[in-house]
């Protein structure tokens, strides 16, 4: 066998087998990969996704452009080239324009841009729509073009009350089908990030999910604390209590467990957890109250109920709350993953190269 192995491996050709990417755009895939990300790519320097749902239905104007353009230079400034990913009149954007991050930050152009999910994918770009991508959108892109980290702000989940209304994000199932490192705050805290890590791994033991047991499916994602403890974070603070198996705080380790997980030829992603800066923690215990009844409310005045639109609201009721104080720490934790996804990116590419 070991021999066999061995004799194949070495019949394996010099060349780099067509990618996926290079099948969908000879199919004529209305995708366009900005020349920068492509000269990367080709050459093997580090490269970095970033999603457009937090420009388009994130973050209020103007601080959305701002922020997806700052995020980018983070990027830069770790040796690494941003791939901000969106789809714009009906073509998918790996690597934005700045005229195109400028067009989908315009939240009052008409018609509006749509928050971009798997399902909302080929209809979008049928009816050449606008559109920012979710994780669960930026991870099928990043995948497609062998991307493989991933930064981005808080991972969609089990909203509060999923047990009942079933309303988990597709950002959990899509990091099932993408080899792409996530590298996130942990999951947005207007969720229930108990039941999030149930479903994401499968190995807590929570108190009050008998519903969902029945419900839950194993999907093996590795969710790792970037982080000396192995306390998940929890999006607006740096500890959730609930604990991971396992941790690390060093980008060249998280690139080895991402690169071994690849070589191996699993095809699932996994979650590099990276907490808030500690000088947020304190600001974050007030903003969670905000949260609460941010959550609450929705459950009041029905907009608990409304699938897509629920983030987007919940997040702008906890920036009335907070005074916008939601929204500094928001984008500390932003700018904070961008940084760590860099390094790690960088990291991966040595192992890759
Ligand atoms: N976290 C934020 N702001 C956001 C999002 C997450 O702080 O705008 C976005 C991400 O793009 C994530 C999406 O993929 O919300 C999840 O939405 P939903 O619950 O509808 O899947
Ligand atoms: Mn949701």
């Amino acid at each position: 066998m070991y021999g066999l192995a061995r004799r194949a491996a070495s019949h394996v050709p010099a060349v780099r087998f067509a990618s996926r990417l290079s099948l969908a755009l000879g199919r004529g895939a209305p995708i366009d990969v900005h020349p920068e990300v492509e000269d990367a790519l080709a050459t093997g320097k580090p490269v970095v996704a970033l999603e457009t749902a937090l420009t388009t239905h994130g973050l209020p104007p103007p601080i959305n452009l701002q922020v997806t353009k700052d995020l980018e230079t983070v990027v830069r400034s770790t040796g690494c080239i941003p791939a901000t990913i969106g789809i714009v009149a009906g073509r998918v954007k790996i690597g934005l324009e700045k005229s195109d991050v400028e067009r989908l930050a315009d939240v009052h152009r008409t018609p509006h841009s749509v928050k971009i999910s798997r399902r909302d994918i080929a209809p979008a770009l049928a009816s050449k729509a606008d559109g920012g991508t979710t994780i669960c959108a930026t991870l099928i892109f990043a995948a497609l073009a062998n991307i493989k980290v991933f930064a981005t702000g808080g991972l969609g989940g089990v909203h509060r009350g999923g047990e009942n209304s079933m309303d988990v994000s597709a950002d959990l199932q899509e990091l099932t089908r993408c080899p792409v490192g996530l590298v996130s705050a942990g999951v947005k805290s207007i969720l229930d990030i108990g039941r999030t890590l149930e479903y994401l791994v499968r190995y807590l033991l929570i108190d009050g999910c008998q519903s969902i047991y029945r419900l839950r499916k194993l999907l093996g994602v590795p969710v790792i604390p970037f982080s000396n403890t192995k306390d998940f974070p929890a999006f607006f603070s740096p500890r959730s209590g609930f604990q991971t198996p396992w941790n690390t705080n060093d980008p060249a380790m998280a690139a080895r467990m991402l690169h071994a997980q690849w070589q191996l030829g699993m095809d699932n992603g996994a979650l590099i957890a990276v907490p808030i800066p500690e000088e947020y923690a304190e600001k974050g215990e007030i903003i969670q109250q905000a949260v609460n009844q941010a959550v609450l409310e929705s459950e009041q005045n029905g907009m608990s109920k409304r699938g897509k639109d629920v983030t987007p609201w919940l997040l702008s009721r906890v920036a009335e709350l907070t005074k916008h104080d939601s929204i500094d720490s928001n984008i500390a934790l932003l700018k904070n993953t961008a940084l760590i996804g860099g390094k790690i990116a960088a990291q991966y590419q040595l192992l890759a190269n």
